[in-house]
C-alpha cells in the first residue's frame, strides 16, 4: 500500500455526502486535477455507499474516525453539517491532516475559538475554510478594483441574499448563521476590517415562509474603519438565487451580482434567467476553491480563508442571532488576533 502523502494525487476523504459532499465528489473526481477521492463518510451508511459505489478505488465509512485513519487518505474534506465541524476538525488535527472545511467552521464562537486553540498547539496552519465567494470571479474582480485605491475609501456595502426556498428544518437564527455567514466573511475580506456591532432588523415576514421562521431580515453590520454594511437576507423568495453587492466609496461605485451574462429580446419583452441555486451561481466559485486547496496542499501549504476568519465569522453570526432574538445593537467580542493568522 502506497505510504501516507507519497501518492502523486491527494488521497482526500470527504466526509458528510449530502448535497455539498456529494458535488464535492463529483467535483474532484470529474472536473479539478490532482486529487482524487479514496473515501466518503456518511452517518447514514447507504448514502456514503450509494456515493462510493461509481468512484474507483473509493471506500465508504460511517465513521469519520475510521476514515482519517486510513493509510490511502491524505486530506480531509468536510462537509457534515456545521455542528459535526468541531469533531471532525479535531481528529483531522490527530492525523495532522490538512482540511478543507465547508463553512460554517463551526456554529458558535466558542466551538471555533477551540478549533483556534488547537491549530494553535499543531504551530502551523491545517484548515482552509470554505467560504467559496472568495474565488468568485466577481468578488475577485470587485476585490482587485478596491485593490487599485481608484474608488477611494468605502463607506458602505449593500447586499442581498436570496434563496428559492429554505431547506427543511432551517430556522430563524439559521438565516444568519448559515446564510449571512457568506457576508460576514466577504465584509471582511473586501473591506479588510473586522465587523465590531451587529443590528438586526424584522420585516413582517414574507407569506411565504415557513410558520414560525423570521424571513426576510435586515442585518446591519459596522466596523472598525467606519464602514455601514447591510445584508438583505431573503431565504424563501420563490423566484431565484441572487446574490448581489454594491460598494459605496468616496470617488465612486461599484456592483456585482446583476447576472446579466446574457439578455435576450423576443415578442415584445427583454430579460435573462436567473440562478435558482447556489451549486449553478457559485459552480466555478466551487470549482476554483478546490482546485486552489489540492494545489497549496500538494505544496505543503495551506491558503484561502483560515480558521481565524471562521472564528471571526461564527463571532460575528452570534451577535447577529443575539441581535435578532433581543432587538438592538449587539457588539461582537473577539480574542486577540494570534500571530498565526496575521
Ligand atoms: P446535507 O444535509 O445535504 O448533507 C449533510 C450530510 O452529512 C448528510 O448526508 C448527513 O447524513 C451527513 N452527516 C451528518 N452528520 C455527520 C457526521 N457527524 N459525520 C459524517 N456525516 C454526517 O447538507 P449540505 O447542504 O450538503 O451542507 C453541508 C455543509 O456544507 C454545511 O456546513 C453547510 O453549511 C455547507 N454548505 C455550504 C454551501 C456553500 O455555498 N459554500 C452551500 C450549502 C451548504
Ligand atoms: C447555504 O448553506 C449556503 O452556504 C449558501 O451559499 C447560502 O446561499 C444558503 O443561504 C445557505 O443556507
Amino acid at each position: 500500500m502506497t505510504q501516507r502523502g507519497t501518492s502523486e494525487e491527494l488521497r482526500v476523504a470527504v466526509i458528510g455526502t449530502g448535497r455539498m459532499g456529494a458535488d464535492h465528489v463529483r467535483r474532484i473526481q470529474q472536473v479539478i486535477s490532482g486529487a482524487r477521492v479514496t473515501a466518503v463518510v456518511d452517518v447514514d451508511a447507504e448514502r456514503a455507499k450509494a456515493v462510493a459505489a461509481p468512484v474507483a478505488g473509493c471506500a465508504a465509512y460511517s465513521d469519520p474516525a475510521a476514515a482519517m485513519a486510513a493509510a490511502d487518505v491524505d486530506a480531509v474534506l468536510v462537509a457534515s453539517p456545521g455542528p459535526a465541524h468541531e469533531a471532525a476538525l479535531l481528529t483531522a488535527f490527530e492525523h495532522d491532516l490538512p482540511v478543507l472545511c465547508e463553512k460554517p467552521l463551526t456554529p458558535d464562537a466558542a466551538s471555533a475559538l477551540r478549533v483556534l486553540e488547537a491549530e494553535l498547539g499543531l504551530g502551523r496552519r491545517r484548515v482552509q475554510v470554505g467560504f467559496m465567494r472568495r474565488y468568485d470571479a466577481e468578488y475577485l474582480k470587485l476585490k482587485a478594483l478596491l485593490g487599485t485605491g481608484q474608488l477611494g475609501r468605502p463607506l458602505m456595502l449593500h447586499n442581498r441574499h436570496r434563496n428559492v426556498a429554505s431547506p427543511p428544518g432551517f430556522t430563524s437564527a439559521m438565516l444568519i448563521s448559515d446564510s449571512v455567514a457568506h457576508e460576514t466573511d466577504v465584509t471582511r475580506w473586501l473591506l479588510g476590517h473586522e465587523i465590531t456591532a451587529v443590528t438586526v432588523l424584522r420585516p413582517r415576514p414574507s407569506a411565504n415562509a415557513p410558520d414560525g421562521i423570521q424571513d426576510p431580515q435586515f442585518v446591519v453590520f459596522e466596523t472598525d474603519g467606519g464602514a455601514v454594511v447591510d445584508v438583505e437576507i431573503f431565504v424563501n423568495c420563490g423566484f431565484g438565487y441572487q446574490v448581489q453587492a454594491e460598494i459605496v466609496c468616496e470617488r465612486g461605485t461599484a456592483r456585482i451580482g446583476d447576472g446579466h451574462a446574457m439578455v435576450t429580446n423576443m415578442a415584445g419583452r427583454w430579460g435573462g434567467t436567473i440562478a435558482q441555486d447556489f451549486t449553478d451561481r457559485f459552480a466555478d466559485a466551487y470549482d476554483r476553491e478546490l482546485q486552489a486547496w489540492v494545489d497549496a496542499t500538494r505544496q505543503g501549504e495551506v491558503t484561502g480563508p483560515s480558521v481565524w476568519d471562521g472564528y471571526a465569522a461564527a463571532a460575528v453570526c452570534e451577535a447577529g442571532v443575539r441581535a435578532l432574538a433581543e432587538g438592538g445593537r449587539v457588539e461582537v467580542e473577539l480574542v486577540e488576533r494570534p500571530a498565526l493568522y496575521r
